[in-house]
């Protein structure tokens, strides 16, 4: 496998509506990004994932793009933009942005003029399309609920969106759309971005003849979803964008995709693959309903851990994952994985030991490094987030009553992840000095950076000793680039895994049960590297506590 600058690093995703506010509007901004560099920097971090910061009406936080060009008033100015790159790059960070181009903005100054000229040539930047027999040209149903169809005013067309009707998607196949993407993907990269974290990217290829398929739901229609796992083709979009882009400015780029199909995984990370690398969903997607977030099953430790093991065994053929525990469009890993026992600081410091020392590019999302949980919802009305909205409404459709839907949404809404980063205790956990856009998660009083500082027994301490391990010379090696092994697997309740590079062994092992369990290890210990209990010695027969987590160097 060839070495990329890239393999060794650890990424840090921002939310930046929700990061830190610094002129009291309510509103995260790229000042508010700025303060914290050193923060990153403290942790370990490398590699900075923005989250959209382009100019934007908001409907789907961002991710409506309404100028690829401009950075949102609400988030600051270009001038803001460029200082932020210098002061990241100052401090050795990388920076990446969000690249949103399966859709834009129903806003962007493309679609204002495929409206305003249906048969134009910007209409040809869209999927313009005559309905059938006074219907929508396909029974798709969008991610946030309805038709993937929507009205032309004053003609007899539609336009398609796989989200919200405020996101229209992008014609790829038009190749005039596909040089102004690429134009504005070198523009950024020119100014020095590292690379993009890339949205929604296998959605681009569509099965131009919009076949229906047999519905799924009441509603009479079927998860878009099924046109994007039936049709073929996305690899020549997709080595197009990277020829014309990425690979000419050996750029970091980590894709969001879903459905990808048996046995692509080489094309998308293989050693010249289509993307650096792929997030690693399969022990999220383990919660996917199949109606919705109403019918999502909970998690269940013995099959999260055959998950994440089964992935990793695959995914180290063919090339690296990007690996998470929670990000913008998903609920608190410890609120999530974690049973009631463990959503505490030993629980937080376990789960984020087992990922972030798995094969593959550890992503921290913004809070995780303090533990930060799912917030209490007291009803609807406290959410912002367009998919919560539709999956309330979905779960009342299926004959939940309001409260039994607002448990769900409490469970499984994205806005669990976009609550205000919590500073310190005071007021809006320092977030803001004005009104918060989304509300600060009740708990900051408990959990917040301020006391974590002053903790050395702290989730974030932990972190930072987590990441230093990781990346330390001694360590970086086995961590980056060594095998993968699962250990342990039979056992109730223990997740256990070496790494290995024909030099040194480690050893991750933790105990996820309510009781203590007794573990014969398979090789002796050299030295300990890192424990949430403070422990001083490790011998063949470990008993390993509740809770407890440890990294050990083995013979
Ligand atoms: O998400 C794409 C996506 O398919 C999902 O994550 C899913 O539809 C969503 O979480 C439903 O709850 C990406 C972004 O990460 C997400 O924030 C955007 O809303 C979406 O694309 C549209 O740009
Ligand atoms: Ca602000």
């Amino acid at each position: 496998m060839e070495k990329k600058w890239w393999h060794d690093k650890v990424a840090y995703q921002i939310y930046p509506k929700s990061f830190c506010d610094t002129n009291g509007d309510g509103i995260g901004d790229l000042r508010g990004i700025i303060s914290k560099l050193d923060y990153l920097k403290q942790l370990g971090v490398d590699i900075i994932w923005l989250s959209p910061i382009y100019k934007s009406p908001f409907v789907d936080q961002g991710y409506d793009i309404a100028d690829y060009y401009a950075i949102a008033e609400e988030f600051g100015t270009m001038e803001e933009f460029d200082e932020l790159l210098a002061e990241a790059k100052k401090r050795n960070m990388d920076l990446i942005m969000d690249l949103v181009i399966n859709h834009c903005s129903d806003q962007h100054e493309w679609f204002q003029k495929a409206l305003a000229d249906p048969y134009g040539e910007y209409a040809d930047y869209f999927y313009f399309r005559k309905g059938k027999d006074g219907n929508p040209p396909s029974n798709y149903r969008s991610y946030f609920g309805g038709s993937c169809w929507e009205p032309v005013p004053g003609t007899d067309l539609y336009y398609f969106h796989m989200f919200a009707k405020e996101q229209p998607d992008l014609n790829w196949e038009n190749p005039k759309l596909r040089q102004e993407l690429y134009n504005m993907v070198n523009w950024w990269l020119d100014k020095g971005l590292a690379g993009f974290r890339i949205d929604a990217i296998i959605n681009i290829k569509k099965n131009l003849a919009f076949p229906d398929f047999e519905p799924d739901a009441p509603d009479g229609l079927a998860g878009c979803w099924k046109m994007v796992e039936s049709v073929d083709g996305v690899g020549e979009f997709l080595e197009d964008l990277k020829r014309n882009t990425f690979r000419k400015h050996d750029a970091f780029t980590v894709a969001e995709v879903f459905n990808m199909k048996e046995g692509e995984l080489p094309e998308f990370i293989g050693d010249d693959g289509h993307f650096s690398t792929i997030f690693d969903f399969s022990a999220h997607s383990l919660s996917d309903g199949e109606h919705g977030w109403y019918d999502a099953p909970p998690i269940d430790f013995k099959r999260w851990r055959k998950t994440v093991m089964d992935s990793q065994m695959e995914v180290q053929k063919s090339g690296f994952e990007a690996n998470i525990i929670e990000n913008h469009d998903e609920p608190r890993g410890v609120s999530r994985f974690l049973p009631d026992y463990a959503k505490n600081s030993d629980g937080a410091k376990m789960l984020g030991t087992v990922s972030l020392l798995l094969r593959g590019i550890p992503f921290i999302y913004q809070g995780q490094e303090i533990g930060m949980q799912n917030a209490v919802w007291n009803s609807i009305d406290e959410f912002d987030d367009i998919s919560t909205k539709d999956q309330y409404h979905i779960a009342r459709e299926a004959g939940l009553s309001d409260e039994e839907a607002l448990e769900v949404c409490s469970r499984m809404s994205r806005d669990n992840a976009r609550t205000p980063m919590q500073w310190c205790g005071e007021k809006n956990a320092g977030f803001t000095t004005g009104t918060p856009w989304l509300k600060v998660n009740s708990n900051y009083p408990e959990i917040n950076v301020e006391k974590q500082e002053k903790d050395a027994g702290s989730v974030l301490n932990y972190y930072r000793r987590l990441v230093a391990v990781r990346k330390s010379p001694e360590y970086k090696n086995v961590f980056t680039y060594g095998e993968f092994e699962p250990e342990y697997a039979d056992t109730d309740t223990v997740m256990g895994y070496y790494r290995f590079d024909g030099e040194k062994r480690m050893l991750v092992v933790a105990n996820f049960g309510k009781d203590a369990v007794e573990l014969k290890l398979r090789h002796p210990v050299k030295n300990i590297v890192l424990s949430n209990k403070n422990r001083k010695r490790a011998e063949f027969a470990l008993k390993l506590e509740s809770l407890e987590v440890l990294v050990l160097e083995c013979m």
